[in-house]
């Protein structure tokens, strides 16, 4: 037979294989023991003449191993387009990672869960507040030393704007901007981001979050934020706290306070000592007077605490850059 003609028939079979069946066939009918075409080619040599021999040995030679090699390389190829098309439906699937929500995200809405359960109205404010909202209508003027307490980040602005940017402080701004459009009696929570220009370390971070409250009626006391700040504190931390106020000053607030907390030891990294987590006072006078109510006919309570900070002693969570660090082994145990 004419090599060139058989290779090339051949070389067509095993383009033509669609399955490893067909290639199977194709194998027997070229290269099979008993009766393969090439094979036959290569045992009938020994009765060629040796200049026959040597022209057709060689070539049908070659033929075998090209044939062995293509055969080979389509089985590869069927095997692959076959992986492809054969869809195991009672595998189990791959596991789908769903993000979940962040420390400071899930702190916050069981805040705003307490609060709802104790009648308080959920609100938010702008990060980005006026002199006279974060500070003045406070009472706390230019060049206060109240003011120290709060390094800020003041905004480049156009000099047509009179009253000064800047990334609020704290969420008491919201105090006002609440009061100047609603009446008395209400009670309100505002969690929210705030701004400090302050060198970080384990417990300050330059943005945080705080929760402001504040409660105006005609016969809210500290009677009344003590109870409030007692639930909250009991839910908060399951039972597994106590608390005591500290006087302090702010200037929106007469008298001012601060709560602290102690946890039990044995179940907190931070347990056993006093911990300061909120600011708060019965609201000054000057501050009804902003916002033109009447101080001889209203008063209430307001306070303001750090978010992060409550976080981090409930999670046991030793700094609280790790909040902002966006290091997924830390979110992830949450
Ligand atoms: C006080 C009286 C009121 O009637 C109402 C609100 C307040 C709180 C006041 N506006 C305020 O900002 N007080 S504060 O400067 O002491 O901050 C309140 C809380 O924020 C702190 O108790 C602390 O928990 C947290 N905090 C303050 N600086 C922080 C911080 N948390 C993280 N990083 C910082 N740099």
């Amino acid at each position: 037979m004419d090599i060139k003609a058989l290779q090339i028939e051949a070389r067509s079979a095993v383009k033509k294989a669609q399955n490893t069946n067909d290639l199977e066939e194709v194998r027997v009918v070229y290269l099979g023991r008993k009766n393969g075409k090439v094979i036959t080619l290569l045992r009938s040599l020994k009765d060629m003449s040796l200049t026959e021999r040597r022209q057709v040995g060689p070539k049908a030679n070659t033929l075998r191993h090209e044939l062995e090699e293509l055969i080979k390389r389509r089985g590869n190829e069927l095997q692959e387009k076959n992986a492809a098309m054969n869809v195991d439906v009672t595998r189990p699937g791959d596991k789908v990672r769903v993000g979940h929500l962040h420390p400071l995200t899930q702190i916050e809405r069981e805040v705003r869960d307490i609060f709802t359960s104790l009648n308080f109205s959920v609100l938010e404010g702008p990060e980005i507040e006026s002199d006279y909202y974060n500070f003045d209508a406070l009472n706390i003027p230019p060049n206060h030393p109240a003011r120290d307490m709060w390094d800020t980040f003041w905004l480049k602005q156009p000099s047509i704007k009179k009253d000064k940017s800047l990334l609020r402080t704290h969420t008491s701004p919201m105090q006002i901007r609440y009061m100047e459009t609603h009446k008395p009696p209400f009670q309100i929570i505002v969690p929210g981001r705030v701004f400090r220009y302050e060198a970080t370390d384990a417990h300050h971070e330059v943005n945080f979050y705080q929760v402001e409250g504040l409660m105006v009626g005609e016969h809210v006391t500290l009677a009344n934020f003590k109870y409030i700040v007692e639930t909250f504190l009991q839910q908060l931390f399951d039972g597994d706290v106590q608390f005591r106020f500290r006087p302090s000053y702010f200037p929106f607030v007469e008298p001012g306070i601060e709560v602290d907390i102690k946890l039990p030891k044995e179940h907190h990294r931070q347990g056993g000592t006093w911990l300061e987590v909120m600011g708060a006072g019965m609201v000054h006078r000057n501050i009804f007077n902003a916002v033109r109510y009447d101080p001889r006919e209203v008063q209430g309570f307001a306070f303001g605490m750090g978010l992060d900070r409550l976080a981090m002693i409930k999670y046991n969570i030793p700094d609280i850059r790790l909040f902002y660090s966006g290091d997924l082994r830390f979110v992830r145990q949450f």
